[in-house]
């Protein structure tokens, strides 16, 4: 192996930055058109490093190290969330390339749609496990313009390719390197983050149903206001899930649409969009005992019926011993005491792969915590500690 070049690492990085570019961030939603660019653009890089590139029926890109084993997988994502940041996901493929251009027998992957942009999300790492049915893709659809899967997948020319499958004896392990997406490495000033465990995301849609109806005419006493009535379960979720959750479990409502959204219309109808987290299932389960409970409460007292759909249950992953005290000696090795072990509050490919393979996973620190947003960013400093240890991790568990 041969020593990681941290400058054509970023250059790359930066590289790929342009696709998509939206203010300091990047929008590269799954099969856009800037998408489909950076995966043509991957593969470019892939044959440049001497790895055999393809993409498979789902959009997965995969580089196939052209030696003997053994073999270790390095990959992420490279689509991201709406005007996001440009290194959720990029990060861990581009140091895939690295590493690979170290001369280290990996192979490439960027698993697509971890983004969630259709229907239950991490299709691709899903797909690349054997967890992804055709029905499932069938009933795909966006989330921001509902446009089905089949139809983007046709459009991005993936819809006739085949769907490749992960062969588990093929690899050591699975390595991903990630931003942290929140604020505890740059709060203790620290450079590097072995992961233990990655959360599981439980998502839901809730819908209710009142009567669209004059806002004047109609009296407080006789209207069915769906509006109200979201607002109300969504404070009674507050005040409740703090007596059931765990010590980092998060609750989230990403979105409350109201239809029709006039002024002076009660609305007849809302969705609401909410996921909560922990990397426990005993506590995940407590916690949507509870949503159902309240949505029960809910009916019993509203005027409005609301409907809880449960769209995914991802499942939690612990790390790999082995990968996390290789990933940890190198942490060491690269930038003495600073760095720690935790958890991640975000959800990633690696606790899909960890299905079939060794998973673990190394952070570096978001500025500010940032990320979801155009503003997300890394130090340069802290991206280069972050590729140099995941290769000198990646040698040691080749090597061993
Ligand atoms: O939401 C997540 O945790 C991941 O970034 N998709
Ligand atoms: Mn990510
Ligand atoms: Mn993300």
């Amino acid at each position: 192996m041969s020593e990681i070049e941290t400058d054509t690492f970023l250059a790359d990085l930066y590289a790929l930055r342009e696709i998509g570019r939206f203010r300091t961030g990047v929008h590269r939603p799954t099969f856009s058109p800037e998408d489909m660019q950076a995966r043509r653009w991957l593969m470019d890089r892939l044959e440049v490093c001497g790895l055999e590139p393809s993409i498979d029926g789902i959009g997965n890109v995969l580089g196939r190290h052209r030696g003997p084993g053994p073999h270790l997988l390095v990959g992420s994502h490279i689509e991201t969330q709406n005007e996001a940041g440009w290194l959720d996901g990029a990060l861990g493929v581009v140091a895939g390339l690295a590493l690979a251009r170290a001369g280290l027998p990996v192979d490439v992957a960027a698993f697509a749609d971890e983004e969630g942009h259709f229907s239950g999300g991490f299709l691709g790492s899903r797909s690349a496990i054997g967890d992804l049915t055709e029905a499932e893709i069938d009933a795909a659809r966006n989330r921001t313009d509902g446009t089905p899967l089949r139809v983007a997948l046709e459009s991005s020319g993936l819809a006739n390719l085949p769907r490749m499958r992960l062969d588990p004896a093929r690899y050591r392990g699975f390595l991903e390197l990630h931003i942290e997406q929140g604020t505890q490495l740059e709060s203790a000033g620290l450079h590097l983050g072995v992961v233990s465990g990655i959360v599981a995301i439980w998502q839901f849609q809730i819908v209710f149903e009142g009567n669209q109806d004059h806002a004047g005419g109609t009296t407080m006493a006789e209207r069915r206001d769906a509006g109200l009535s979201a607002v109300r379960l969504l404070a009674a979720i507050d005040r409740e899930f703090p007596k059931v959750c765990g010590p980092r479990s998060t609750w989230t409502t990403g979105r409350i649409t109201l239809d029709p959204g006039g002024y002076s219309i009660i609305p007849g109808r809302a969705e609401v969009a909410f996921q909560f987290r922990d990397v426990s299932v005993p506590v995940l389960e407590r916690m949507e005992a509870c949503l159902d409970a309240l949505v029960r409460e809910s009916n019993r007292r509203e005027r409005c019926t609301a409907t809880l759909i449960a769209l995914s249950k991802a499942i939690p992953a612990p790390c790999d011993p082995t990968l996390m005290r290789a990933l940890s000696e190198a942490a060491e090795q690269i930038c003495p005491g600073r760095w720690q072990v935790m958890p991640s509050g975000a959800g990633h490919d690696a606790q899909n792969i960890a299905r079939i393979l060794p998973a673990a996973m190394l952070f570096v620190p978001s500025i500010g915590g940032i990320s979801h947003h155009w503003a997300e960013d890394t130090s340069d400093s802290d991206l280069a500690y972050g590729v140099r240890a995941l290769g000198a991790a990646a040698a040691r568990v080749l090597m061993e």
